[in-house]
């Protein structure tokens, strides 16, 4: 039988803090109206609001030292929609779940449709992996995949993503996410224009079988697993290929894939303008693509963001509708807790980021007034909206402190007894 929390235990747990909620709530409401903001009006965005959860985040992930699993991993798709339906029933953002194939493949898909509509949890992008040879391939992608000099190689690639779109199709998706790890580890060892050549030339008959109501979307990385040149290394080379592809190519952005103190939200201000922002991957990071909580870091950055996100909301800007996901690796925590609290930080920050007087920051920027321009954000930032946020979910059925309501239920421990340790530790990075 499937695994959920009970609703009657959330709404015991809600019943204990509902009423400082509401006294919260209130004093944000009379804080907010001075500054000729309704509440209700972002706390009804807020629920809105929705960020999906990658299949690969609900187990522990690891380094390309060790992994140490915890207990109660999922094995399979079906237990990481458990996992995700979890997530999705205490924070109430998150009922959209990104596949990664052939991971998560299953012999029927139909079946796979029907359990994901029993939880109530729909399908986001679907991922393709050509960074890895599957046991017996044929051609090996050890020397790239979209753009490896093997024609074989390559081909088996473009399969490979024809077929995702058709899984896809089957789930209900209406994108495909390609990220490849071709590149070079030498100088001298590629020929980047060739290279690149090989690649936009896959892409377009990727391209060619995408249906007519789905985006393709391209992540670029600036480095790992290629050390010395990454074929699509950074947002310039991304946005190129997309351009190149046509409309229904886009950019995907993950925070965790720039050069350190990249400004990212500049970046984003480009992709909306150029109708070529498709998405993100969501996380947090100090060195590296270190696949931090989103937000445990430089939440101010990721506020940034949103206020270039909200500000397209706000222009009407053509052609702007980006897919949020998560994408972070959960070394020491339990998955489902770290899930949680990231869809809470992001939401956190698009909410932040609708406090923003626009009119106002107009106006400083027509007046060249850098230090209000600055403090007119800082005001929004510096906000705490977790009243509203805790509201949002107390009204769609969630819990107003997922995590204490996770803990209480007991979920990992019974999922632990059903689900035995593989004792597979030595994996790296999933
Ligand atoms: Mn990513």
């Amino acid at each position: 039988m499937t695994q959920r929390i009970d609703k009657a235990l959330i709404a015991e747990q809600n019943a204990k803090l509902e009423g400082y909620v509401k006294q919260d709530y209130e004093a944000l409401g009379n804080q907010l109206a001075r500054q000729g903001i309704n509440i209700d009006d972002i706390t009804a965005k807020a629920e809105l609001f929705q960020i999906a959860v990658p299949s690969w985040g609900t187990g522990t992930g690891g380094t390309r030292f060790a992994r140490f699993p915890g207990i109660g991993e999922p094995r399979n798709i079906w237990e990481k929609l458990e996992d995700s339906a979890v997530i999705n029933d205490l924070s109430q953002c998150t009922e959209r779940v990104s596949p990664h194939f052939p991971w998560d493949k299953v012999d029927d898909f139909t079946e796979l449709k029907g359990f994901s509509d029993e939880l109530s949890l729909k399908w986001d992008s679907i991922n393709s992996n050509t960074f890895q040879d599957q046991a017996g391939q044929e051609h090996s992608f050890k020397y790239g995949s979209l753009s490896n000099t093997s024609q074989e190689s390559r081909d088996l690639a473009i399969a490979h993503n024809l077929e995702c779109i058709e899984w896809g199709q089957a789930l209900g998706s209406k994108t495909l996410t390609v990220w490849v790890g071709d590149g070079s580890n030498h100088p001298g060892q590629q020929h980047f224009q060739h290279a690149f050549e090989r690649y936009l030339d896959s892409m377009k008959k990727i391209y060619a079988g995408l249906p007519k109501d789905w985006e393709l979307h391209i992540e670029h990385k600036m480095f790992e697993p290629a050390f010395y040149s990454t074929i699509i290394q950074d947002w310039g080379s991304n946005i190129l290929a997309a351009m190149e592809l046509g409309p229904q190519a886009k950019s995907l952005v993950d925070l965790g894939h720039h050069a350190p103190n990249v400004n990212i939200e500049m970046i984003v201000s480009r992709l909306i303008q150029f109708k070529k922002l498709g998405g993100f991957h969501f996380n947090d990071s100090k060195y590296g693509d270190d696949d931090l909580d989103s937000g445990s870091l430089h939440p101010y950055q990721q506020f940034l963001i949103f206020n270039e996100l909200v500000d397209a909301e706000y222009r009407n800007q053509e052609g702007f509708g980006p897919n949020y996901m998560l994408d972070q690796s959960h070394n020491v925590t339990d998955p489902i807790e770290s899930l949680m609290n990231s869809a809470a930080s992001v939401q956190r920050s698009y909410v932040a980021a609708l406090l923003v007087d626009r009119p106002a920051l107009t106006e400083y920027q027509t007046n060249n007034d850098a230090l209000m321009a600055s403090n007119t954000l800082k005001k929004a930032f510096t906000t705490d909206v977790s009243p509203i946020l805790a509201m949002a979910r107390l009204r769609k059925g969630g819990a107003i402190d997922p995590i204490a309501t996770y803990r209480a239920s007991g979920y990992r421990q019974a999922v632990a007894e059903k689900r035995p340790n593989s004792g597979g530790n030595g994996s790296g990075i999933v």
